[in-house]
């Protein structure tokens, strides 16, 4: 190990090194609390000022880090926050937790990178080590990251030290935080590798060093596709089932009794989420870089992009079973959140669908406990629309209620009761009944039994 980098180690190994995270968000404030906790002063660095002035009043805005914890840590000394990057001058490490979305065009969006990176290297000096967490291309640490900080003259490896360490927050996981979720870690030397892995080994359990910075990009990418891939195929199942007349809920719960082997999934409305539906198209992006035609990831992208279109098809033929169409009938679209019981609307396939309801001339409605507005740039129905409650008494008066998100809190009993055809997306409903049309199984009408249907 060099001198600088042994230097660097034994700071860091007394905790006298000057920590800083840039980007405090549900990946970055996580992670300087921990650094806080594992004993050294950690400093956030964001360009929003109100998230800068909720950490020095000692208020949490992520729900994963509780205010006693961020008041406990500020009071003492070991974590703070600025919209001043010129404090890099002081810090002996940085973790970049900046947002890496995509572009309409489905392109990689670098530019929260890039410009974290050339704010941090105007400060940039001998014996820092700047660790990259967001998830990228394979490539990027070496390609976009290193370029941009040796530029100042300093070498990566010698006089600064550089590594890619994916972030792996699932917001709300009751189980897994930051501090025990395996921690995979690339560096773009030897002396990068073990200072990046002695950094994150003080605040977290479990260290997975890894052979380079493009491995450690790639892992994230394949957990994620993984992901994309397996909902696609899942979705796929459901609209086979669905032309085949077969339950694919029964089918993937008698499937996932297989105690080796298999990884249950299941179909839905689409992909939200600002990891899944993203992700994958950043590992694509790249491989046609090389020349690689990545059609597993283009085909899941395909099938999980296409589900809002069949959902509402769905209700057009759950309405059409009333002599009803589309056009004219009021619909409630029941969840807009990613998934069940967050807030969280980004990529929501609900929008789409929506969208399309919209675009066919429904008059359409939303009830959502956790969202209680859609503005009007998140929709193509061109304006703010705001949540109604979905209360007993409430539900006769829309013509198809379709269940995009299955928040635990809805009152299904009254769904079910008052609404003329329900559309279920998410298997929410688990009893049959006449009126109940679910995605990726057979229609009331074909359940062999002696339903009537009005
Ligand atoms: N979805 C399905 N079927 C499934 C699972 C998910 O349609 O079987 C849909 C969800 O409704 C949602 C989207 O896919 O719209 C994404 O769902 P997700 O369960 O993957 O949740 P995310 O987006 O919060 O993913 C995060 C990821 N965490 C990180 O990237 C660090 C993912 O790797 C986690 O596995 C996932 O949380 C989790 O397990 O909760």
């Amino acid at each position: 190990m060099s001198l600088v980098a042994a230097a660097l180690l034994e700071k860091i190994q007394s905790r006298r090194a000057r920590t800083g995270v840039v980007g405090l968000g549900y990946v970055g404030l996580p992670l300087a609390v921990e650094l806080g906790r594992a004993g050294f002063h950690a400093t956030g660095i964001d360009l929003d000022e109100r998230k800068v002035a909720a950490i020095t009043a000692g208020r949490s805005y992520i729900p994963d880090v509780p205010t006693a914890d961020l008041v406990s840590l500020t009071r003492a000394g070991r974590l703070d926050a600025t919209t001043d990057f010129s404090i890099v001058r002081e810090l002996d490490t940085i973790n970049i937790c900046v947002p890496t979305p995509l572009r309409k065009t489905k392109d990689p969006d670098m530019s929260y990178i890039v410009s974290a990176v050339e704010a941090i290297a105007k400060y940039l000096h001998e014996g820092m080590l700047i660790a990259l967490e967001s998830t990228t291309y394979p490539g990027t640490t070496e390609e976009v990251v290193q370029p941009l900080l040796e530029a100042t003259g300093l070498k990566a490896g010698r006089d600064f030290f550089l590594a890619f360490s994916p972030e792996r927050v699932d917001p709300g996981n009751p189980t897994f935080q930051t501090h025990n979720v395996p921690k995979v870690v690339g560096g773009l030397t030897p002396d990068c590798a073990k200072l990046a892995a002695a950094l994150y080994g003080t605040a977290i359990e479990t260290i997975v060093p890894v052979s380079s910075t493009r491995v450690a990009e790639m892992v994230k990418l394949l957990e994620n596709t993984f992901r994309a891939v397996n909902i696609g195929l899942v979705n796929e199942l459901a609209l086979m089932c669905d032309k085949m007349k077969i339950d694919v809920w029964e089918v993937v719960d008698a499937a996932k009794t297989k105690p080796f082997g298999f990884m249950a999934f299941y179909p839905g409305p689409g992909l939200g989420g600002h990891c899944i539906p993203i992700d994958p198209f950043y590992l694509s992006w790249k491989a046609k870089q090389t020349g690689f035609d990545p059609r597993f990831i283009e085909l899941a992208g395909h099938i999980n992009g296409g589900m809002p279109h069949y959902v509402v098809e769905k209700a057009a033929d759950a309405l059409n079973t009333r002599r009803k169409s589309i056009n004219g009938s009021r619909i409630l679209v029941a969840g807009v959140a990613y998934k069940r019981d967050i807030d969280d609307m980004r990529e929501s396939p609900a929008l789409d669908v929506m969208g399309l309801l919209h675009a066919k001339g429904a008059s359409v409605a939303y009830a959502d406990p956790f969202v209680p507005v859609v503005h009007a740039r998140e929709w193509s129905g061109g304006h703010d629309i705001r949540a109604v409650d979905l209360t007993r008494g409430s539900i006769g008066q829309y013509d198809c209620v379709i269940i995009v998100t299955d928040h635990k809190s809805f009152d299904y009993d009254a769904i079910v009761a008052e609404a003329d055809v329900v559309v279920d997306t998410r298997n929410a409903i688990k009893q049959r009944h006449p009126n109940v049309f679910r995605l990726g199984a057979p229609g009331p009408e074909s359940q062999g039994s002696n339903i009537a249907i009005a």
